[in-house]
């Protein structure tokens, strides 16, 4: 009998929580600061979600342990640098993340801007030092990704994101604006997982992104629903800030009871998009219900 969710969970979480500790710089290696800093902010924290996507896409094509270890903590180590940066006070000067004073108030700024270019750079490292997976499909793994990061994925929805303060977006714009921002990663941990193992076709992998874009747009959603209802001690942040900065929000635009519809109606369309994998996509089907279902 296969593990419950909650006990899958847990062991990747723990698995990509050790595997991060070691494609990190080892503590005490110089220059002490910087890499203090990269492994207290990527470290014993976070919800993993990307990891979880890499692993649950892995399962869908054999991939082997090794592959999905590197992707996954590269994936994070994006993700990370990503908080970092947009924590920083020329972005969304936030004091909190995941609980913990952010890197350029318990370290400087200069520390917190070069963690983030540090663990960018890292995360490449990391994918492509591997020998598991023919460097072909290697040279793949780390194109996706990095389109993702840049200005056609993540960067890209950030520049827009932060030009869209007191300008009224409507909900094609923001929904563009997100599928790049926080969408364009998700999606690539999917592509990630699934490039791990063996080849997929097409139509698996067309299946495989109305999934990602489906719980990509999700994400969001449910962001701006806890942001609007969650008070910062939830959060850890300040609840309602992107609606306190004049920026448009799924909530600001539809309302809480139809922001909760849509997100119900994503968590339907992913579940319908991976349907035809079967029993291979269940962790695929319950990483939707958790990105759903969070609390925080
Ligand atoms: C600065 C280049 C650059 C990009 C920033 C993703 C992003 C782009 C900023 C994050 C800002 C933010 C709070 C967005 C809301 C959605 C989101 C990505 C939340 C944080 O991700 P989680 O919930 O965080 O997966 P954990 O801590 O669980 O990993």
């Amino acid at each position: 009998m296969s593990a419950s969710f909650d006990d899958w969970m847990k062991s990747v979480q723990a698995h990509v929580e050790e595997a991060l500790g070691a494609f990190l710089p080892q503590p005490g290696e110089v220059p002490h600061k910087l890499h203090e800093a990269m492994r207290y902010t990527t470290l014993g924290g976070g919800k993993r979600v990307r990891p979880l996507l890499v692993f649950a896409a892995g399962d869908l094509t054999g991939a082997d342990t090794a592959t999905l270890e590197r992707a996954a903590s590269a994936v994070e180590m994006i993700h990370v640098y990503s908080l970092v940066h947009d924590d920083m006070p020329c972005m969304d000067d936030d004091v909190l993340r995941r609980g913990k004073p952010t890197v350029h108030v318990k370290y400087d700024e200069a520390t917190a801007l070069l963690v983030g270019d540090a663990l960018q750079a890292q995360a490449f490292t990391v994918l492509s030092e591997g020998d598991a997976v023919p460097a072909a499909r290697q040279l793949a793994m780390v194109r996706v990704l990095a389109r993702a990061s840049g200005s056609a994925g993540m960067c890209g929805g950030q520049a827009i994101d932060l030009d869209s303060v007191g300008i009224s977006l409507n909900l094609e714009q923001l929904e563009r604006m997100h599928q790049l921002k926080t969408g364009a990663l998700l999606r690539a941990s999917v592509v990630l997982g699934a490039l791990a193992g063996k080849d997929l076709t097409a139509q698996e992998m067309a299946a495989l992104d109305a999934y990602s874009v489906a719980i990509g747009l999700a994400f969001q959603v449910v962001d701006d629903v806890l942001d609007a209802t969650a008070d910062s001690a939830t959060l850890g942040k300040t609840a309602g800030k992107d609606a306190a900065a004049n920026k448009p929000t799924y909530v600001s635009i539809l309302g809480l009871e139809q922001s909760r519809a849509l997100a119900e109606k994503l968590r339907n369309d992913a579940h319908k998009a991976i349907e035809p994998f079967g029993d291979k996509a269940r962790r695929l089907r319950e990483i939707a219900d958790l990105i759903v279902q969070r609390k925080a």
